[in-house]
């Protein structure tokens, strides 16, 4: 059964995917062809497609991450950090549950953000599991700060490994009153069965995409158009409401 979309919000919980980004200019996965030097995401983003041709994978993040330095939040990112200022108090919790590797909604004023698919500007020692803020390429095999063996690898969540954050996750959306996901495509899990899992806790549930995207029927509502444009209007109207 639909959920009441109008009732009191409390407690929210966002999920935001590669098109919050898109209008900063950080390309999506599954959109155009979603292809790198002829390599689909999916080739390139396993621990397989590490351990095959890691010169090929360290490239590939490399170049991600030199490519994020220059980017800008936009206005989808600058109203998600305003609502993360203003929204306090008894039952006024908010997460922002990202699966976006940049650090846009942090450059934005952001702070309750949880990178669940990890973070480009970090490198993870394969050795001993250290996590390191990093900004320079990996490629040519920089030895780990903590440990000193030479196997840094992006800290990203590849397919097949465990997404960050899942307990802090999983506890955000059982106290949720709203859920909302913001430009993703809903095709990758854990993340894409989080609409189900609050739809079937009675949770209102909110979409803001571009498209209808592959969850779109297991939202309340489907807003659609550019985040830049319809993210501050849904914040205006739950911020001023
Ligand atoms: C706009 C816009 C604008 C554009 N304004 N909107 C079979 C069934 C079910 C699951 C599986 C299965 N076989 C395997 C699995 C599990 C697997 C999976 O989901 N596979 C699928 C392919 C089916 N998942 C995993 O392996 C995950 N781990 C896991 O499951 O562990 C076990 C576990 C069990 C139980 C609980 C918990 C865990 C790990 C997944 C890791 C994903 N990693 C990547 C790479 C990260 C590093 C990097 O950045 O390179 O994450 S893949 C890639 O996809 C990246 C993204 O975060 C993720 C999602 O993409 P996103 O953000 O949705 O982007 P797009 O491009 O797909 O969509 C963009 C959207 O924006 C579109 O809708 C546009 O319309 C919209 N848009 N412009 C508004 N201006």
């Amino acid at each position: 059964m639909a959920s009441d979309l109008n009732r009191p919000v409390g407690n929210i919980v966002i999920l935001t995917g590669a098109g919050i980004s898109a209008e900063s200019g950080i390309d999506t996965f599954r959109n155009g062809g979603g292809l790198w030097e002829k390599h689909r995401v999916e080739d390139v983003a396993t621990p397989q497609a590490f351990r095959r041709d890691p010169d090929l994978v360290q490239r590939f993040y490399d170049m991600r991450r030199s490519a994020i330095a220059d980017k800008q939040p936009n206005a989808a990112h600058h109203a998600l950090a305003k609502l993360d200022r203003e929204w306090h108090g008894e039952r006024r919790d908010l997460l922002i549950v990202t699966q976006n590797v940049d650090d846009l909604h942090e450059r934005a004023g952001a702070k309750r953000v949880l990178h669940m698919h990890g973070e480009a500007l970090s490198a993870l020692c394969s050795s001993c599991g250290s996590r390191h803020p990093w900004r320079d390429d990996l490629q040519h095999g920089p030895a780990c700060p903590s440990c000193g063996e030479q196997r840094l690898r992006p800290d990203v969540v590849w397919f097949g490994e465990m997404p960050y954050g899942m307990d802090r996750i999983e506890a955000a959306l059982r106290k949720a009153d709203l859920f909302v996901s913001i430009g993703t495509s809903g095709a990758v899990y854990p993340a894409a069965g989080f609409v189900a899992q609050a739809a079937q806790a009675g949770v209102p549930t909110l979409e803001l995409n571009l498209e209808r995207s592959e969850g779109s029927d297991w939202f309340d509502e489907s807003r659609l158009g550019a985040a830049s444009r319809i993210v501050p209007e849904w914040v205006e109207e739950l911020l001023g409401g």
